[in-house]
């Protein structure tokens, strides 16, 4: 492993295993004298982005500046894990265009519906279904599969470790 600055970008629905999977790589990462840094929709909405909500404009705002913020990161030569449910393909593809050919992974946590609202950590599908959560991603909201990501997880059929390993040899390509 090298430090080889760029953004890892996490793409999936609530509960598909994104912080997890970015927890354990950040972990990896570290452990291989990597500098890395994590973004994660979880904290960075208290933040940086306390004022956005779920309307299409405000994640479209939300992946916009995570977008920036990661890019100053990646210049000053660190490893940025950024873990976003990033519904919409043109945000995503708006991200992917802020950096250099190579410099920007997206890793699809491809995690079926079912298995994410079966885990359901914070019973926001629970909340979702009855409609007290609205415009929940998945259910009441839509999700754009990527088309062509540079990585696939599927974390109903792989271990955490599984996942990050294979973030890791994509990486390593
Ligand atoms: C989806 C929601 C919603 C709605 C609150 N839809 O899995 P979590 O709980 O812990 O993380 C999710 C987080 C979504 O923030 P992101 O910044 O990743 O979203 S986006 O990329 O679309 O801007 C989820 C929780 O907030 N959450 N309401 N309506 N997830």
């Amino acid at each position: 492993l090298q430090q080889v600055p760029r953004c890892i970008w996490l793409t999936g629905l609530s509960g598909s295993g994104k912080s997890t999977i970015a927890n354990a790589l950040d972990a990896t990462l570290h452990a291989n004298g990597i500098k890395s840094f994590l973004l994660d929709g979880d904290n960075v909405r208290h933040g940086l982005n306390k004022d956005l909500g779920m309307t299409e404009n405000d994640r479209a705002e939300n992946i916009r500046r995570v977008g920036e913020v990661a890019k100053l990161m990646v210049d000053a030569g660190l490893v940025v894990i950024c873990a976003f449910i990033s519904p919409y393909k043109r945000d995503r593809q708006m991200v992917r265009s802020m950096f250099k050919h190579g410099q920007f992974m997206e890793a699809y946590l491809d995690t079926p519906l079912a298995i994410c609202e079966d885990r359901d950590p914070k019973g926001l599908y629970k909340k979702a279904r009855a409609g007290v959560i609205k415009q929940f991603t998945g259910i009441s909201d839509p999700y754009e599969k990527p088309e062509n990501p540079e990585i696939v997880i599927d974390t109903s059929k792989l271990s955490v470790s599984e996942g990050v390993r294979q973030v890791l040899s994509a990486l390593a390509q």
